[in-house]
């Protein structure tokens, strides 16, 4: 009973959700579903809600390439069923024996070259928006390890651990497997360079909030960036199956303004200190030359 009540809401929400987007009211899917919490949530439909400029244009071409494949879709069942209906044997009983039509084959073959590019424009746009990092602000290296996630500070000189809560230890309002216990802390409305790397296996960085996804690989550095519009809380997982414990090594990524961020980053200095812990994995800061 429970299972079918659960499908007649899926559907409704599916068939509302879909009007809104035939309607064009400008909506995207995401915003009509996602409560913007920067987590999922039980029956989501479609993308968390963006936190960042770079996933508000992934929102973007995710929609404009829904109104794209709905017509195409459309275009071709309707040719579909003039053809069942029309020229069955029945009802056409004598075929044409037509083979060629230069018009048709010029046409069938410039649409979708038309349709082609008009995707590939914004898709290249937001390709080179996603790689080509801006000056950044806050430079955090996240190291994937088996399996937990460690953040350094290379400008303020300290790393951390960040570990998943267990159940019992969840405060209110955490989500359970999501929540850690040191959450990476940055200041809202500043850009974020993350690199990334790993100490065992591969692993991968991704908060779909600001539309963000890239491997953590041993041995070398792989770099995004991110800039996060609004105050908050905002988790991922890791995104490349890396053992047993892949799914309990999430990323919560607390957003405070940049006064809470000053004070965040006097406390953590004091906290995860490295000045006396020699570390091989500490990258050279900025502005510093590496010997
Ligand atoms: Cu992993």
């Amino acid at each position: 009973m429970l299972v079918l009540k659960r499908l007649i809401a899926f559907v409704a929400t599916n068939l509302a959700a879909g009007l809104m987007i035939v309607g064009g009211g400008g909506l995207a899917l995401a915003q009509v579903t996602g409560p913007g919490t920067g987590q999922p949530h039980p029956w989501q439909l479609g993308l968390q809600a963006a936190a960042s400029p770079v996933m508000a244009d992934v929102i973007w071409f995710h929609d404009f390439l829904l109104y794209i494949i709905t017509a195409i879709t459309l275009f071709v069942l309707a040719l579909l069923v003039i053809v069942m209906v029309k020229f069955n044997a029945k009802s056409n009983p004598v075929p044409s024996r037509t083979t060629h039509n230069t018009m048709i084959e010029v046409v069938w073959t410039v649409v979708p070259v038309l349709i082609l590019v008009a995707i590939a424009v914004p898709s290249f746009r937001l390709l080179f928006t996603q790689l080509k990092v801006p000056p950044a602000d806050v430079t955090i290296k996240a190291t994937g390890k088996q399996w937990f996630w460690s953040y350094q500070y290379p400008d303020a000189k300290f790393e951390f651990d960040s570990l998943m809560l267990q159940a019992k230890d969840l405060k209110p309002g955490q989500p359970r497997l999501l929540a850690v216990d040191n959450e990476m802390v940055v200041p809202v409305n500043k850009v974020v360079h993350v690199l990334t790397a790993a100490s065992d296996v591969i692993h991968s960085f991704a908060v779909p909030a600001f539309g963000i996804k890239i491997d953590a690989i041993p041995g070398r550095i792989n770099e995004t960036w991110f800039k996060a519009e609004r105050v908050g809380t905002y988790y991922g997982q890791c995104s490349q199956l890396c053992g047993k414990d892949h799914a309990f090594m999430p990323i919560a990524v607390r957003v405070v303004t940049e006064q809470d961020y000053a004070a965040w980053l006097d406390g953590a200095k004091k906290r995860f200190a490295l000045e006396n812990v020699p570390n091989p994995n500490m990258i050279a800061a900025a502005g510093e030359t590496t010997k």
